[in-house]
């Protein structure tokens, strides 16, 4: 099979801005409410571990860390410890990336970034809730003066706050627990921050859900642009902000550079298919093989969505969809295919950085 040599980067448009009243409302209230913070819980997505990173937040993360005893010079070291200071990061949705990168990923995180510790999870493993779980017990035991440990849940929209916390309740609170916090597929439902939920009787722990917070400027040029449609791909950005087209031959690209001899999307094709670079001839080709009928009604829960909501939704299954506007074309093509061992399916972002040490 012929690689492919040249694979341009689409034309992107400019990334729209989704910074709405209650995000810039929250951002101020940041300082104020880590002072009344002992532990910080930040949560990324595990397919975009450096896009989904708030910078943004970054600047009242450090101040709170001075403040409190850690040295500006050593991020690791502290020196005055008087009471907890935590900064965990969370690659939530670990259910969505191949198991084998994420070790290598961590240890060049901790290299990186020593003041932060990172822990891969998801809602769908209890084992990875308990072990959360485990480390705020912990944290809190360790402060015996402390009567409660107080956790601020911060993050991108839709990396997973709300569901993370519901989960952390229900392994820490014996019995039956309602659920406490509404979540949703489409980021930006969680808009203020909640009232205090119970994570733990003995020790007291004690957690705040938080809206979750876009960057107000997602960068200039091709950087910018990508950054857009990436967070758009995981439905980090509010949905009916890209066409469908743009982001189906973002994705394309993608999946093009991360394998340019045998791209993932091959799978769905018939054997000796050539890679490509032109989405309509894709699309073609893929209506050629599944037709139209067939998938309509795979394609329904896409309704301006984006392509990876899918995956979210399904968790066996790995989606490549490639949708066309289907007010002009009256037409959409979607195919799933099994979950691989090793999925190629994603951004690239994780594997790439992987690889590279970050
Ligand atoms: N596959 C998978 N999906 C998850 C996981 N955690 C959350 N989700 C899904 O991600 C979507 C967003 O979850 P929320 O908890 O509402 O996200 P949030 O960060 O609170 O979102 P905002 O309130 O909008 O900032 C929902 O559809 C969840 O079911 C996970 O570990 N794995
Ligand atoms: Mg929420």
């Amino acid at each position: 099979m012929a690689p492919l040599t040249h694979i341009p980067l689409p034309l992107l448009p400019v990334p729209p801005s989704w910074y709405p009243g209650h995000m810039m409302k929250f951002t101020r209230m940041l300082p104020s409410l880590l002072t009344r913070t002992d532990v910080v819980i930040e949560i990324r997505d595990s397919r975009l571990p450096l896009t989904s990173i708030n910078r943004s937040l970054e600047g009242a993360l450090r101040k709170w860390r001075l403040e409190r005893g850690w040295d500006p010079n050593n991020p690791a070291r502290r020196i005055v410890d008087a009471g907890p200071c935590e900064r965990l990061v969370v690659l939530n949705k670990r259910d969505l990336v191949p198991e084998w990168g994420m070790e290598p990923f961590r240890l060049a995180m901790a290299r990186k970034c020593p003041d932060q510790q990172v822990i891969f999870a998801s809602w769908q493993k209890p084992r990875d809730i308990r072990d959360l779980n485990r480390t705020l017990v912990d944290i809190a035991r360790r402060y015996t003066h402390t009567p409660e440990l107080n956790v601020l849940v911060i993050g991108m929209p839709n990396v997973g706050k709300s569901t993370l916390l519901n989960a952390l309740r229900n392994m820490g609170i014996k019995g039956r627990t309602p659920k406490a916090f509404r979540t949703s597929a489409q980021p930006g439902l969680t808009q203020a921050l909640s009232t205090r939920l119970k994570l733990s009787i003995d020790p007291l722990v004690y957690a705040f859900d938080t809206p979750g917070v876009m960057l107000p400027f997602l960068g200039q040029g091709d950087k910018g642009a990508e950054r857009g449609v990436k967070l758009a791909l995981i439905a980090g950005i509010k949905e009916g902000m890209y066409e469908m087209e743009t982001l189906a031959s973002y994705l394309l690209y993608r999946l093009n550079v991360l394998n340019p001899i045998a791209p993932a999307y091959l799978t769905l094709l018939p054997e000796g298919t050539q890679p490509t670079i032109d989405l309509e001839e894709l699309l073609s080709q893929i209506a050629q093989r599944y037709g139209d009928d067939k998938t309509r009604s795979r394609a329904r829960p896409l309704t301006g969505g984006c392509v990876f909501c899918q995956m979210v939704e399904r968790r066996r299954w790995y989606f490549i969809c490639f949708v066309r506007s289907s007010k002009r074309t009256g037409s959409s093509f979607v195919h799933c295919q099994r979950q691989r061992r090793r999925c190629e399916t994603g951004l690239g972002e994780y594997f790439y950085h992987t690889r590279l040490g970050i």
